[in-house]
Parts: C-alpha cells; sequence; structure tokens
C-alpha cells in the first residue's frame, strides 16, 4: 500500500509525467502490486487490484493513456491468484514493451515527414515528439528546434537538455513568442494526452494557441501519439476532462494572499481541433486526424457494447 501510494503521489505531483510515462508507472505499478497483496482469497485479491486500479487512475484526469492502460492490465483472468498474478505480470509487461516500441515507431514514420534543414517547433516535453525528432537526427537530416518555455511547470526546459544531449540545435521561447517565430518554422511536432474520436487533440496548454498560429501560416502540424492515448469513452460522448491546477502553479501561495480578490486559473490542457492538425503519427501509422475512430475500434479494441457495460476501467 504505501507503495501504491507513492506511485499515485509521484504522478499526481508530476515528478512522473508525460502522458506515455505515466501510462507505463501505472502498469508497473499494478504488477509489482499484485506481487504483494496477501492472503490467498481470489476475491480480496480482485477487490484489493480494483482499488489500486480506481486510486491510479484517479490522480490525473486528462492523460487517457492512463485509464487504458490500467484497463489493459485490468483485463487479467484468473480463477486463483496465481493464475492472475501471471496473466497481470504477462498484460503490464506487455503494455509496458508495446510503449516502448511505439514510441520508436513513431519517431521512424515520423521522420520521415522531416526534411534536411527543417526548423521544427515544439511545446511542452513529449518523449513521442522527441522520437520523432531524434530519429531525423540520427538520420543525418540537419534539423534544429524551436522549443517553448511551458509555463507554468517549464517542461520546456527538459526538452531543451533532451535534445541538447543529442546534439540538437534548440532555441528556447516564451509560450508567448510561439507566433512571433512561426516564419522561421517548417513545421510544428507536439505530442497528446488524448484523442478524442473525432480527431481533436488534448495536449498541454498553449498546444491549440501553436497550431492556430501554424495553420495561418499555412505550417503542418504533426502530433506524435500512441494508440493508447486515443480516447474510447469519448465514443459514448463524453468529452476529456481537462486538469485544472494548483494556482501555486502559477502565482505563490504567499503572494496569492496578499491579493484577496484575485483567483489564478491553471488550466493544465487545452483542445486543438482536427482542422489545425494536418497528420497523427501513432505507431501503426501517419493517420488524418478524421480516421480517429478506426484506432479506437480497430486498435484498441473497443466496442460501443462493452463501453455500454460498464465493466472494466475506463
Ligand atoms: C505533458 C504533455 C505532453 C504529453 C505527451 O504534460 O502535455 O505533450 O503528455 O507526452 P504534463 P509523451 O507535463 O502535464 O504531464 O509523448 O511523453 O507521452
Amino acid at each position: 500500500m504505501k507503495q501504491l501510494k507513492e506511485t499515485a503521489r509521484k504522478i499526481k505531483s508530476m515528478e512522473i509525467r508525460g502522458a506515455g510515462r505515466i501510462a507505463r508507472a501505472a502498469a508497473r505499478e499494478l504488477l509489482e502490486y499484485s506481487q504483494r497483496i496477501s492472503g490467498d482469497d481470489i476475491d480480496d485479491f480482485n477487490k484489493k487490484m480494483t482499488f489500486a486500479a480506481e486510486m491510479l487512475i484517479g490522480t490525473r484526469p486528462t492523460a487517457v493513456s492512463l485509464p487504458n492502460a490500467i484497463r489493459a492490465v485490468m483485463r487479467y483472468k484468473g480463477g486463483t491468484i496465481d493464475e492472475a498474478r501471471k496473466d497481470i505480470k504477462k498484460l503490464a509487461e506487455g503494455f509496458i514493451t508495446g510503449s516502448e516500441n511505439a514510441v520508436k515507431r513513431i519517431g521512424e514514420i515520423g521522420a520521415r515527414r522531416i526534411r534536411d534543414g527543417d526548423t521544427i517547433m515544439t511545446h511542452c516535453n513529449s518523449s513521442a515528439a522527441i522520437s520523432i525528432m531524434a530519429e531525423a537526427h540520427a538520420q543525418g537530416k540537419d534539423i534544429s528546434v524551436i522549443a517553448t518555455e511551458s509555463r507554468p511547470r517549464l517542461q520546456g526546459l527538459l526538452t531543451i537538455s533532451q535534445l541538447d544531449n543529442l546534439g540538437i540545435k534548440t532555441s528556447l521561447i516564451v509560450d508567448s513568442a510561439v507566433r512571433y517565430f512561426m516564419k522561421e518554422v517548417d513545421l510544428v511536432v507536439m505530442g497528446a494526452d488524448a484523442v478524442t474520436v473525432n480527431g481533436s487533440i488534448i495536449n498541454k496548454i498553449v498546444t491549440s494557441q501553436l497550431a492556430l498560429a501554424a495553420h495561418e501560416s499555412r505550417k503542418n502540424v504533426i502530433i506524435a501519439a500512441e494508440t493508447y492515448k486515443f480516447s474510447p469513452r469519448t465514443l459514448l460522448g463524453e468529452l476529456v476532462k481537462i486538469e485544472e491546477r494548483d494556482s501555486s502553479e502559477v502565482l505563490g501561495n504567499e503572494k496569492l494572499s496578499r491579493l484577496p480578490y484575485v483567483r489564478v486559473r491553471n488550466p493544465a490542457f487545452d483542445v486543438t481541433t482536427r482542422e489545425f492538425i494536418d497528420l497523427i503519427c501513432t505507431e501503426v501509422g501517419a493517420i488524418p486526424p478524421e480516421m480517429a475512430y478506426i484506432i479506437i475500434r480497430e486498435f484498441l479494441g473497443w466496442g460501443i457494447e462493452e463501453l455500454n457495460s460498464k465493466q472494466g476501467f475506463y
């Protein structure tokens, strides 16, 4: 329980962050938790697994990769605890390896869209988006990157240090400079926390402004997103919840307490509609956003019947 709570805390506080990493951490935690459950009553074991799954799902509401990963593991079967543990291990390890391979494959597919000499703009810190840039660079293409700071948590600093380690020339800009620099950009590459059935993508706040500025300048926007970032529940008409984080991330609590009439709003993500997205690069291919439904149906294995049955974890 202590380790389960600690993993949940790390995801909530963003010590573990980025939609892919969150998903892999949750799958790993469920696997390890299943090994630690004591007793020999399978019903009790299942109840404890459900409790753990719910605790992890509650940590961050926007990254759909999290419930998708948890659901992939919670599909386990087994009449005994031993069988259940074995199945959980297989499913969790399968998810983690599949996820790591997906990020690599997205790099290979996405790099084909990058030409020698391109300047790429990116936002926040996305492993899938960086995989594309890293692969293009590894292929010998001379690329440079303009990376946003990504207020308020400054994930852009992670991006510039990862790109720097790879030897990729990078400029850091404040978020509000995205339109100013758009004229120097050849294409935009960003990640996603969620993709909806109608092909909208949800990613770090500012993504939609950046995509709008790119659209205005006729620059292509490529979204790097593994298939488990697609949201099955949007098939039922649900909207992806946008996480609003603590105001202290924007302005320290101390400053705020001196301004009693001020309220700070801190949405962590925003929605970019499909008309501003050229391509979603997944591990099963580069698709137009209009094809999101096919991914949910064919590759995530979700049917409307199963969703309606309200079984499992969403
Ligand atoms: C991270 C973020 C990333 C996506 C995709 O937000 O918006 O672009 O999660 O990342 P936060 P990846 O820092 O709030 O988690 O491609 O690594 O899954």
